[in-house]
């Protein structure tokens, strides 16, 4: 790059580095309190992250000055998860930093990798849900959108995964230890959460009703806000994440009783609120806390929001032309009941008034169907917790009985309702979002059909123009400017820089996969990233890779529909196939595995250990040759992904079609030139329409087959597996305990639900999936060819950059413009 700078960016960059040296140092003296010489790695780390955040601080004050003054609308996400990654370099690239802070430091003897690797990473989300939301405020901040994040400070992230003899083993992720130098700390930000207690209903003298909700617990929600930089640094915007405080007058029942302990432990207690990350991805607990976590930061988001709107405001008719909330998924529902409560409760409002103010202003994104992550929390708990929200939630129910009541029957009025009578009474969480939301929207498009023919179908034919789609997508920031610097520079020179920004302009890319130079380039920075990640791998499992071999990859959470089992039963077939040809020359292929797995989640966790036992033994034997390795890296994050992502050659997206509402570790890895071998499922349907059929490999049933034959009840699995030598051998082995001599044992739960029930489908699916993975790996041997379809994978990818996904929602759902920076 610099080769191309003109006479006045080398100007201002050496002003930059200069200006960086001394501000570096003054941090280091003052703030962090060590000098040059007794400074640690972190030291410097804390050093960089306080100079860069000093940077970001007037266009931040400009940014939210230009929204206040122009009282412009803003959009709220609130979401439990915001799995932004590492900061440092992420502000650095939108600041056009980095090459300016790398010399800076060097003149200070020290390198910027160094400082960049001691970053905590925070996970503060499981998986694609909560980087889809640090994605969108990349994007919302990237396009001079006012929005803001708003979630939960969790003290402790998602865990840190070990494998101890194969096994996943879970650790505390303490990553506030060492203090966390992008955030502020806003003690003066705080507000009341109440708990418990009752409703006592009181009448005017006109014999107006209203109620009451006394004798709570409070805690208090407690403002951190950490700036989010957009790329350029014109607009700064703010995640702002709520951690819980001890409030004095907690636990009045206890203190009433004298009981002065007592209350100073639930005191104590009241700050477990914001401890800890729930570790589920696509799943439920329906942990009493967990319920708590989710109103604890609705309500103080609420708060919060009324707050900067009364600022300009008297009445709250305005408020949906102000302000638009996106729920991220079911788990800030509760705030639709909050609001109500608020406007009602508190400042008067009429109910239909209320209802009209709160509806349009929320609305609801759905990131599943399976029907084990709807959310349906007990009458009896919500009752207790949040007693007055309840009477809410019924009255908003008799209200939508009544008005569907005429053209419906019973079974339908029951499909409806926000109560699940069977069993221990339920509030629908999916339902109270879809009623409580003007706008509702899928993931992908085949998701969002879905969710119009099954979970939602009486929803949608009731509300026929409230579910539209938005197709996730990924931030080219992140996914490409910085964590593939050796492609990003080649685009670069080919094309300028303007597709970091408008990532559509990679199509411009398409007509040079007849260059032969470029193909050569871009084979080479494939091959620079591949050294990056044999590096990383040989650091952290001292397994060594040939560089040459095709890497084949799949990251992503452990789920059972997720299907890492399929691609661990091809790769037991593969190795047979290289033991009984022990002269052929094979491709050679490299598995790569990362994803943790919910702790209670004891199938997953087994399927980690099975893939750890493969490695183990297939690495180990000589018959073969270095033809064929597995690798399961241990702890998979945001970091370890923008090593991963760059590297790989082949994209895994192999769930159950129907399962996956979208995924975007797809979008990741194909927009960095990996070819996708997929189903039909999520949005790999969408990146094939993109990328064109002859340049990504699908194989297995769709989702309409699925739905056929789990309908006409005909699969039998046993059979499948009867008639298909290679699948029964590698079960056989894995059942023996060809892989698990120690405990031969040990992997049959996993064989016999394949035999019973195969609920996911691996067994119909794998023939199909072994042809086409074949196919793949014969095409690699064609090294132009499959540099040819990489590159359209690339220049193909620009329409899943989140920057589309965002400005669709600002268009469709949100009615909001950007705004432009006000300085003083
Ligand atoms: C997705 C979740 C999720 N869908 C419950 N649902 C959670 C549900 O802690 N919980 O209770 C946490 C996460 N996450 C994912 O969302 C989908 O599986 C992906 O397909 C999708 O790409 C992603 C973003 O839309």
């Amino acid at each position: 790059m610099d080769a191309r700078l003109n006479t006045r960016e080398i100007g201002r960059k050496a002003l930059d580095v200069e200006a960086l040296k001394r501000s570096f140092v003054e941090w280091l003296i003052y703030s962090v309190g060590k000098d040059t010489r007794a400074a640690t790695r972190r030291d410097w780390f804390t050093t960089a992250a306080l100079a860069v955040r000093d940077r970001v601080v007037d266009r931040w004050m400009d940014t939210t000055r230009g929204v206040y003054t122009q009282d412009a609308k803003r959009v709220y996400y609130f979401s439990m998860e915001f799995l932004i990654g590492r900061l440092l370099t992420n502000n650095l690239a939108n600041l056009g930093l980095v090459e300016a802070c790398r010399e800076a430091l060097d003149g200070l003897g020290v390198r910027l990798e160094d400082v960049v690797d001691v970053e905590p990473d925070p996970a503060l989300g499981n998986g694609g849900l909560g980087r889809l939301a640090a994605c969108f405020l990349d994007s919302l901040a990237t396009q001079n959108l006012p929005g803001y994040g708003y979630g939960i400070r969790y003290e402790y992230g998602l865990f840190e995964q070990r494998f101890e003899h194969g096994w996943q083993v879970e650790y505390p992720d303490n990553w506030l230890r060492f203090g966390n130098p992008w955030e502020f700390a806003r003690p003066e930000v705080l507000y009341p959460v109440q708990f418990y207690g009752r409703v006592e209903e009181v009448r005017d003298g006109a014999g107006r009703k209203s109620y009451r909700w006394v004798d709570t617990d409070k805690v208090h929600a407690m403002a951190f806000d950490t700036p989010v930089v957009g790329y350029g640094g014109e607009t700064i915007n703010t995640l702002r994440l709520w951690s819980a405080r001890a409030t004095s007058d907690f636990h009045f029942g206890h203190f009433n009783e004298g009981d002065y302990l007592k209350a100073v432990e639930s005191k104590v207690l009241s700050e477990n609120l914001s401890r800890v990350l729930y570790p589920n991805d696509a799943t439920d607990t329906g942990k009493e806390l967990r319920f708590k976590q989710e109103y604890f930061f609705t309500s103080a988001s609420i708060q919060d929001i009324l707050r900067r709107y009364m600022q300009h405001h008297s009445t709250f008719d305005a408020l949906p032309e102000k302000a638009a909330i996106q729920l991220n998924d079911t788990h800030p529902t509760i705030g639709i009941a909050e609001l109500m409560r608020i406007l009602i409760d508190q400042h008067g409002l009429e109910w239909d008034k209320a209802w009209d103010i709160t509806s349009r202003t929320f609305s609801y994104t759905n990131h599943t169907l399976l029907p084990e992550a709807l959310e349906a929390w007990p009458v009896r708990l919500v009752e207790r917790v949040l007693p007055r929200h309840m009477q809410i939630i019924y009255e908003i129910n008799a209200h939508f009985l009544t008005r569907i009541k005429r053209n419906s029957d019973l079974p339908r009025i029951q499909r409806l309702s926000l109560i699940d009578e069977h069993g221990d009474r339920r509030v629908r969480m999916g339902n109270l979002a879809f009623l409580g939301s003007h706008k509702v929207n899928g993931v992908s498009a085949l998701h969002t059909d879905l969710m119009k023919q099954t979970v939602f179908a009486d929803f949608h034919q009731e509300f026929p123009d409230r579910i539209n789609n938005k197709t996730n997508g990924i931030t080219p920031r992140r996914w490409l400017h910085q964590a593939n610097p050796a492609l990003s520079k080649l685009i670069s020179s080919r094309i300028g820089n303007g597709w970091v920004k408008d990532l559509s302009q990679l199509t411009a890319l398409a007509p040079k996969v007849d260059d032969e130079v470029f193909r050569e380039e871009f084979r080479r920075a494939k091959r620079h990233n591949k050294k990056r990640l044999a590096a990383y791998v040989a650091r952290h499992v001292q397994v060594d890779v040939n560089v040459d071999s095709l890497f084949d990859v799949q990251v992503k959470r452990i789920h059972e529909y997720k299907r890492q089992l399929l691609n661990l039963l091809q790769t037991v077939a593969l190795y047979n196939d290289i033991r009984d040809n022990p002269t052929k020359d094979f491709v050679p292929v490299t598995k790569i595995f990362a994803g943790k797995a919910a702790p209670a989640y004891h199938q997953a966790k087994l399927i980690i250990k099975l893939a750890n036992d493969i490695a183990n033994v297939v690495n180990q034997d000589p018959v073969v040759r270095g033809q064929l390795k597995v690798v399961y890296l241990p702890n998979y994050n945001v970091s370890q992904a923008e090593v991963i992502m760059p590297a790989a050659d082949l994209s895994e997206q192999i769930s159950t079609a129907g399962m996956e509402a979208s995924g975007t570790g797809n979008m990741k890895l194909a927009l960095n030139g990996a070819l996708t071998i997929g189903t039909l499922d999520g949005a790999n349907v969408e990146i094939r329409e993109h990328v064109g059929e002859d340049n990504i490999f699908i194989f297995g049933m769709t989702a309409a087959e699925v739905q056929e034959l789990k309908q006409g009840g005909g699969f039998n699995p046993r059979e499948v597996i009867a008639n298909n030598p290679r699948l029964k051998r590698a079960l056989d082995m894995i059942s023996s305990g060809v892989f698990s001599p120690d405990d031969p044992q040990r992997f049959r739960p996993i064989v016999e639900s394949l035999y019973n029930s195969d609920h996911f489908l691996v067994t119909a699916d794998f023939e199909d999936y072994c042809n086409v993975h074949a196919e793949a790996v014969e095409l690699y041997r064609d090294t132009e060819e499959w540099t040819r379809k990489a590159i359209l994978n690339t220049a193909n990818m620009g329409w899943f950059s989140s920057d589309r996904t965002i400005l669709e929602y600002a268009r469709d759902i949100w009615d909001i413009q950007p705004v432009l920076a006000a300085a003083e």
